[in-house]
């Protein structure tokens, strides 16, 4: 593999949870091939688990770790080509991301998008110029329209939890304050329409996806009916895609309660993290025996390590 930026980049995914689910067994097996290189995290937005789970894979792999939250600690970034520079901007990402390249053998991006601007978001503006510049392998650490790593660890999560051949697995919108990305459910529902699951996406109108990452999943504006028989709900916010970025108000009742699995086959609850309690997810849930949060949140290490292991192979 040459990059990792979405599940394009993967030629085989049961493949990849397979190696993911050996390192999880075995973590320290490949511990040489990462010696004597180096990964540098990137992050223009805050990070818990990408950015403590990437490094502990690639410390698993035996590798170096640089990590720069160069939204804070670098020189401001100019991302226009053809600026010119007489503003705030000290540095272009022309520069930046072609020097970060001289540092490191893979570089990992965090780049989210800014919401306003639909077609510079879904172009992935910031995160190409990285692509295009820094001259090494690249991981996406989530873009402005995707987050791999999130949703193969999702599938690593769905594969060792399942106890049916082929699941139902139901992605359900969940009430927030603030428009947040698209980002975690395009990739996930871009996964589940290739893994084997019975996909469903439930979500009040106006917040339907991009079909361009929906293609193959089944759409249901019935909460209560999209859940029936659920093996797996998936519970994420996002904001509209039209009016882009923007937040509807009126679907509190959304949140996902125990009364609302009674229709499910006890289903599991997953959540990409971090979580705003008692608005997007209930803590009766978060706190009961059908959340697998932290479970999916650990498994962010073995989907990092098998991505990492790919890319060192390919150097
Ligand atoms: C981000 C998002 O929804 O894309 C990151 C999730 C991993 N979440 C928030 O900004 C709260
Ligand atoms: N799920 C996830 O990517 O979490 P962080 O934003 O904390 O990295």
């Amino acid at each position: 593999m040459k990059q990792f930026t979405s599940v394009h980049d993967v030629t085989d995914i049961n493949a990849l949870v397979s190696e993911a689910l050996q390192h999880k067994e075995n973590p320290y097996a490949h511990q040489h091939l990462g010696k004597n290189k180096t990964i540098g995290l990137v992050f223009l937005n805050p990070s818990l688990r990408t950015r403590m789970s990437t490094q502990k894979a690639a410390l698993n792999l035996g590798m170096n770790v640089m990590v720069l939250n160069i939204d804070k600690e670098g020189w401001a970034l100019e991302l226009q080509d053809g600026a010119v520079m007489n503003g705030t901007t000290v540095e272009h990402v022309r520069e930046a991301a072609a020097v970060l390249g001289q540092y490191v053998d893979i570089i990992g991006v965090r780049s989210f998008p800014g919401l306003q601007d639909r077609e510079e978001d879904y172009s992935e503006q910031v995160f190409n110029k990285f692509v295009e510049h820094c001259g090494v392998p690249i991981v996406s650490l989530e873009s402005a329209t995707r987050h791999p790593l999130q949703s193969l660890a999702d599938l690593i999560t769905i594969e060792e939890l399942k106890t049916k051949a082929r699941p139902k697995v139901v992605l359900s919108w969940a009430p927030h304050i603030k428009p947040l990305p698209q980002a975690v459910p395009n990739s996930f529902a871009e996964w589940m329409c290739k893994a084997d699951v019975e996909f469903v996406i439930t979500h009040p109108e106006g917040y339907e996806l991009n079909t361009n990452y929906t293609l193959g999943a089944t759409i249901i504006h019935n909460q209560d009916k999209a859940l029936q028989g659920a093996d797996f709900i998936y519970v994420k916010n996002w904001s509209a895609y039209e009016p882009y970025g923007k937040v509807i108000k009126g679907f509190d009742d959304w949140m996902l309660t125990n009364e609302k699995l009674q229709v499910t086959d006890n289903a599991k609850v997953m959540h990409c993290l971090p979580v705003r309690r008692n608005l997007e997810l209930s803590d009766e849930i978060l706190d009961g025996p059908n959340s697998v949060v932290i479970h999916e949140a650990g498994n962010r290490v073995w989907a990092a390590q098998a991505v990492l292991k790919q890319l060192l192979e390919s150097l």
